[in-house]
């Protein structure tokens, strides 16, 4: 499957990019087409054109090279042809082999890591996001500080040049220890951030109002089934969140409280996508964004259900959660964008699985009815007693539970309610 192929150009203006991936090991054709195809998408969220495509197939990487030496030959004669700035590789790159293809290639080259940093950098807004990223970026940084200095001095950046050696050492160790005391700012920083989110989430806790969090792979529809419920259950004048057709348009963790048509309320969170071989850094870095599902009560887990891809996407999810330790938390299957399937009469719902479109909004109140549901199979249904004189428990059950009856009778305040596992073990002593 040794084959390169041309890509349509869309604009001559943008930064131009030849695609090279190795099909290495027991991956199937198909499922390296699909990252192949996913590289792509990558490319163009960072709005750089993918002209051309080269892939190989390796019985094992080359250690200095990743690709074969013939192989590097023909990306360097397709970057000459068609003007290329810059060379993506799907595949994971050693600091080494980085530094050897760009000086073999003569051109910046980049890893699917690299590139997934670029986008996240340029899409990060919240004070929180933009430290994650910096952060990471340096991490990746760091043992790479020779080919990118390559890199940046091809780019007539202010580089030292790699013919002059002692000097291009030199300035290295100097990036280096920069690098190293910024990344140590930015811990610090982030420790603080963390404290605040932390703080946020036991205040969310303590409101006993439960919290519902839309996982699922990047561009599934989150962010779009987030409006459609905002526009339909939201409290408040609640801000809209971003949606574009886009990987990653989201990368901060949104809540909004919702209330359903029974009266109940609930948190929703919309946070950042997951993705097949997400960086472990960025994991890193973005854990403590990453981790808003592990407080959930329950999961929302949104599938382009239209994505042919949709069933490796869900297992990236499922397995994302259980790295986080949220494998077990009770979850609900939205299929999104099933307007686009046939045979599929949508809302369709089968157990905790649901067929919806959330851009039409259609199956979006059946879902809220599932949520509720679920949510009220994780309440317990209590008979609570109140004396007169610890009539303070009637205003903190109040807003913390949801009351079904209350009643003044003579011997104390008696009151059904559902309780949440937390509120079972606070109010115990009055369970009758
Ligand atoms: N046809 C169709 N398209 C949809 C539906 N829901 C969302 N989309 C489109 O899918 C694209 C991605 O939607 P988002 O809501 O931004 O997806 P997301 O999961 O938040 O994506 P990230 O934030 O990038 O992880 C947008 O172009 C939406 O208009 C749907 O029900 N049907
Ligand atoms: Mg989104």
């Amino acid at each position: 499957m040794n084959k390169k192929e041309l890509y349509a150009t869309e604009d001559n203006r943008k930064r131009r990019a030849v695609l090279v991936g190795a099909r290495i090991g027991n991956i199937s054709e198909e499922d390296f087409d699909i990252g192949m195809a996913e590289l792509k998408g990558l490319v163009k969220a960072c709005n750089i054109e993918p002209v051309f495509r080269a892939t190989q197939n390796l019985l094992r990487e080359d250690s200095a090279t990743f690709i074969g030496s013939g192989k590097v030959e023909e990306v360097k004669n397709l970057v000459l042809e068609c003007e290329a700035d810059v060379v993506i590789f799907n595949n994971q790159l050693s600091p080494s082999q980085m530094v050897n293809l760009s000086k073999a290639l003569d051109v910046e080259v980049i890893d699917r890591t690299g590139l997934i940093l670029n986008i996240f950098a340029e899409r990060a807004k919240t004070k929180e996001a933009r430290l994650q990223v910096d952060y990471a970026q340096l991490k990746y940084m760091l043992p790479r500080l020779v080919g990118l200095r390559a890199n940046l001095s091809r780019q007539g950046g202010t580089g030292g040049s790699l013919s002059n050696k002692g000097s291009g050492e030199k300035q290295i160790e100097l990036d280096r220890r920069k690098i190293e005391k910024e990344m140590a700012f930015l811990r610090k920083e982030l420790a603080e951030v963390e404290k605040t989110r932390e703080l946020q989430r036991g205040r969310r806790t303590s409101s006993g109002i439960p919290l519902v969090a839309l996982v699922g792979y990047t561009n599934a529809g989150k962010s779009t089934l987030m409006n459609k419920m905002i526009d339909m259950y939201g409290t408040d004048a609640s801000q809209k969140v971003f949606v574009q057709d886009m990987l990653f348009a989201t990368l901060d963790t949104t809540v909004r409280k919702l209330e359903t048509k029974t009266g109940r309320s609930f948190l929703l969170s919309d946070t950042v996508g997951f993705i097949n071989d997400l960086p472990t850094d960025l994991v890193n870095a973005f854990h403590s964004t990453l981790e808003e599902a592990l407080f959930a009560d329950l999961i929302v887990e949104v599938v382009d259900s239209s994505d042919p891809n949709h069933i490796m996407h869900s297992e990236v999810t499922s397995k994302t959660l259980s790295q986080l330790g949220a494998g077990d938390i009770p979850k609900i299957t939205v299929m999104n964008k099933a307007e686009v399937l046939e045979n599929i009469t949508i809302p369709k719902v089968n157990d905790d699985k649901i067929y919806i479109s959330a851009k039409s909004g259609v199956g979006v109140e059946e879902l809220v009815a599932l949520i509720e549901r679920k949510l009220n199979a994780a309440l317990k249904l209590c008979d609570l007693l109140i004396p007169y004189d610890r009539s303070g428990i009637e205003s903190q059950i109040r807003s913390s539970a949801q009351l079904v009856n209350i009643e003044y009778q003579e011997n104390g305040i008696a009151i059904e309610a559902y309780l949440d596992a937390e509120n079972y073990g606070r109010y115990k002593e009055f369970i009758v």
